[in-house]
């Protein structure tokens, strides 16, 4: 589905205003300066069409941005999103492989929009979710008890959330969103009620933990797949805290019971080895916690990232 599959376009996303803990906003660069890129480059042999930034959008930020609907800075997030998915969208049309380096997972609001849109206009095709993760980020404003963002990108995403043009993610249009049968989960282990409820009325396939320790993880991965059959073109989307805190302890919601360092590479080794998948999403890396585990914390996402990408044991 890559016209170009030597190209890799990487965007650095600073944002963490999706939650309320600092830090996250720093996870590119850091990612970065481990020599993540470097890697993409010179051991996979990619060719990276990069801007050089990490980008902040503090242009965009409201000087007032009060709760709308339970959600906690709804038009910072609407905005950053709104400018991150036409950036993404670009490098899809274009028909590179899309990179982004977050920041929270509201930002999958951007990335996923933009590839789904790219994704349609080139080859007349919807888009599949791979959503790795401790939590299933599918509240509704209204559901959430939070109200914050990082826990609903999948509710504006699929449209179970909609609002109106004028208003935050009014932005957000059809051709921009997926199908809630396209979506599938893989680490699950912190589900809110009303999330589950959400899960169930629409028959949303879902791999949890307990589904990790009674198959294993090379039938899950297996199952996964076939639920999204070949042939469809996929998006990762890989929330760092679906690993257990044992290997990436620095991210703002730590779940214990998750997913080995070595489980987490498979799945991105085994989307990769589809032939299908045209971006990725890391996000929820913060170096800012825990002192002593942000540097294994930022070398867990870039194993992620460079087994999505082809690297290979042998
Ligand atoms: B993350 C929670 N469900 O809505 C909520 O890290 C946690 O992107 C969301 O997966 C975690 O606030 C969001 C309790
Ligand atoms: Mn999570
Ligand atoms: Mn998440
Ligand atoms: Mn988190």
């Amino acid at each position: 589905f890559l016209s170009k599959p030597n190209e890799l376009g990487l965007v650095a996303v600073g944002f963490s205003g999706g939650q309320c803990k600092p830090g996250t906003e720093a996870a590119p660069m850091a990612l970065i300066e481990s020599g993540l890129v470097d890697q993409l480059k010179d051991d996979l042999k990619y060719s990276i069409y990069y801007d050089g930034k990490v980008h902040a959008y503090g242009e965009l930020m409201p000087d007032d941005d009060p709760d709308y609907r339970n959600m906690k800075k709804p038009r910072a997030v609407s905005a950053v999103t709104k400018q991150l998915s036409s950036q993404v969208y670009e490098h899809a049309r274009d028909g590179r492989f899309v990179l982004t380096l977050g920041g929270d997972h509201s930002i999958a609001i951007g990335t996923i929009s933009g590839t789904a849109k790219a994704i349609r206009e080139r080859l007349g095709r919807d888009m599949a979710v791979i959503w790795v993760d401790a939590h299933a980020d599918i509240n509704t404003p209204e559901t959430s008890d939070s109200g914050n963002i990082h826990g609903m990108p999948v509710s504006f995403l699929t449209g179970l959330a909609k609002e109106s043009e004028d208003k935050p993610f009014g932005w957000l249009k059809d051709d921009q969103r997926i199908s809630v049968s396209k979506l599938v989960y893989i680490g699950l282990r912190d589900v809110d009620r009303g999330e589950k409820k959400i899960l169930r009325d629409h028959g949303i396939k879902a791999f949890s933990m307990h589904d990790v320790d009674r198959h294993g993880i090379g039938r899950v991965v297996d199952m996964a797949l076939g639920w999204i059959g070949r042939d469809t073109p996929i998006h990762l989307s890989f929330d760092v805290d679906a690993l257990d805190p044992m290997w990436a302890p620095s991210t703002g919601t730590p779940v214990r019971g998750g997913l080995t360092l070595r489980e987490g590479d498979f799945i991105a080794e085994c989307v990769h080895e589809t032939g299908n998948l045209v971006a990725l999403d890391l996000v929820e890396v913060n170096p800012s916690l825990e002192e002593h585990g942000a540097p294994e914390t930022v070398r867990a996402g870039c194993s992620i990232v460079r087994c999505a990408l082809g690297d290979t044991l042998l």
